[in-house]
């Protein structure tokens, strides 16, 4: 089939049985214990939630159903032959398990565009907005607008069955898919460049799409932004934005109102916001001392970063213990499209610099670079130089795996998430009765 929706309802049932028969198999069994240490430091390691979405393994980075990065931009369907995946494809692989046909991600292609168009109250609350808004603040505000639509509330107060959910929540999410370049977009334009729109082109996929109505129709930023959109998609579930949106999910409020909670998770800066500060802090480098700076002068940047009491943005990582590969990926597309670029000499400098000094703290768990420390370089060549919206652009990305993953929350049947809390009293009692 080349229907998405008749796809994931074709895999249901089974993936129902298979949780029915591990829960009942192995439900009582124990995946991990959890220290004190743990409960203190954010959750840090505990197995506690299903994703099916990607695994995230800390050695080799992340698997989308089990597919690395560099897999995947051999096997994903292809706008040009030779060229970048296109997101498209990735979608149907989150949603279904199997990597698509050419013909699969262009029906997904053709259902989002369908579904793009943006409703005019949301351009105009768009264009309302304060002029300084961050536009992370705008992706949320135009993603609560479009809340009104929300097939899976309306199914749901008028009396829905259970078994039905992933239904309605599948339409909302494809449908918040296909509006969020324009959205993305329109928030791009009305910041920067005046508030003129830019016409979409009817024969561009998703991820082109979203750059072409950005103002960037060349080939290069292009394929560029089809490859970014790709990458970002998805992390595992325990990240702040995808575990935002699932815990908000388990309330069964709908997918708008928990995609905007994993946008404001996504707009700090630990998370997401991280590519924005990774940029301003490069540019503050570049301001004192040039383009041309030595690795010496990187390092007494580094190490006065970490004396003022900041962090070293685009490096490190909860969970990851080596460079991460959607670093690795960019960076190999930085070698192919730009490799006398400045500002890519200087990230590479970074990367011969940071680790060592971040090992030498004596405290950083993973001294390598992230998605972020990478991305700023290639949205900066083609143009896109406007920091503060960088991580609208991984926002876009970060529905496919959020939204996809939530379908299949519900087609689960996956419960309301409450774990426990303790007080520090709590903490003692609990110890104290072991020993
Ligand atoms: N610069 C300076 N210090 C760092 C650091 C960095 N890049 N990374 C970790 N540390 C510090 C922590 O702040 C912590 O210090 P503390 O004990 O004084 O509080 C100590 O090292 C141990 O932290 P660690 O266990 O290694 O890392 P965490 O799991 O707590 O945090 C993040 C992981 C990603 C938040 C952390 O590495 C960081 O702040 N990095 C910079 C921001 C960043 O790039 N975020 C984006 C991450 C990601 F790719 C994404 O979500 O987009």
């Amino acid at each position: 089939t080349t229907d998405l929706k008749a796809a994931v309802a074709a895999k249901i049932p089974e993936e129902q049985d298979r949780l029915k028969a591990i829960k009942k198999e192995h439900g009582g069994k124990v995946l991990g214990a959890v220290t004190v240490e743990q409960a203190i430091g954010g959750m840090r390691g505990i197995p506690s939630m299903l994703w099916e979405t990607s695994l995230l393994d800390p050695e080799e980075g992340i698997r989308f159903r089990g597919h690395s990065i560099p897999d995947l931009q051999e096997k994903l369907p292809k706008a040009k032959a030779g060229g970048e995946p296109i997101p498209e494809g990735l979608l149907w692989l989150l949603l279904t398990g199997e990597v698509p046909t050419q013909d699969q991600a262009k029906s997904v292609t053709e259902m989002l565009r369908e579904r793009s168009k943006l409703p005019d109250h949301v351009y105009k609350v768009l264009s309302d907005t304060h002029p300084d808004t961050h536009p992370m603040t705008q992706l949320c505000t135009a993603v609560l607008a479009l809340q009104v639509d929300s097939k899976f509330a309306k199914a749901y107060s008028q009396g829905i069955h259970k078994t039905k959910y992933w239904e309605p929540v599948f339409e909302d999410s494809m449908d918040l898919i296909a509006k969020l370049p324009t959205i993305a977009a329109t928030i791009y334009r009305n910041t920067y460049k005046g508030g003129k729109l830019i016409e979409d082109d009817a024969g561009l996929d998703w991820g082109a799409s979203l750059s072409h109505k950005m103002g960037y129709s060349d080939e290069g930023p292009l394929e560029m932004m089809r490859l970014y959109q790709t990458i970002h998609a998805d992390h595992e579930g325990g990240n702040v934005s995808a575990h935002a949106t699932h815990l908000v999910g388990s309330a069964l409020s709908d997918p708008y109102l928990c995609f905007a909670a994993g946008m404001t998770g996504l707009a700090g800066p630990l998370h997401g916001l991280a590519n924005q500060e990774v940029l301003r802090w490069l540019n503050n480098v570049r301001e004192q001392v040039g383009d041309d700076v030595t690795k010496e002068q990187l390092s007494e940047f580094v190490w006065a970063t970490l004396k003022s009491g900041k962090v070293v943005p685009g490096f490190g990582h909860a969970v990851l213990r080596k460079t991460d590969p959607r670093y690795t990926c960019q960076r190999g597309f930085a070698q192919r499209h730009m490799p006398d670029y400045p500002l890519f000499k200087l990230v590479s400098m970074l990367y011969e610099v940071v680790p060592d000094i971040l090992t030498q703290t004596g405290k950083v768990k993973n001294p390598y670079p992230n998605v972020d420390a990478h991305s700023g370089v290639l949205l900066q060549f083609y143009g896109m130089t406007e920091e503060n919206f960088y991580t609208v652009l991984f926002g876009v990305s970060r529905s496919l795996g959020v939204l996809s993953q939530g379908v299949w929350s519900r087609a689960l049947g996956l419960p309301i998430e409450r774990p426990k809390s303790l007080t520090m009293q709590a903490v003692l009692d609990r110890v104290a009765a072991q020993e």
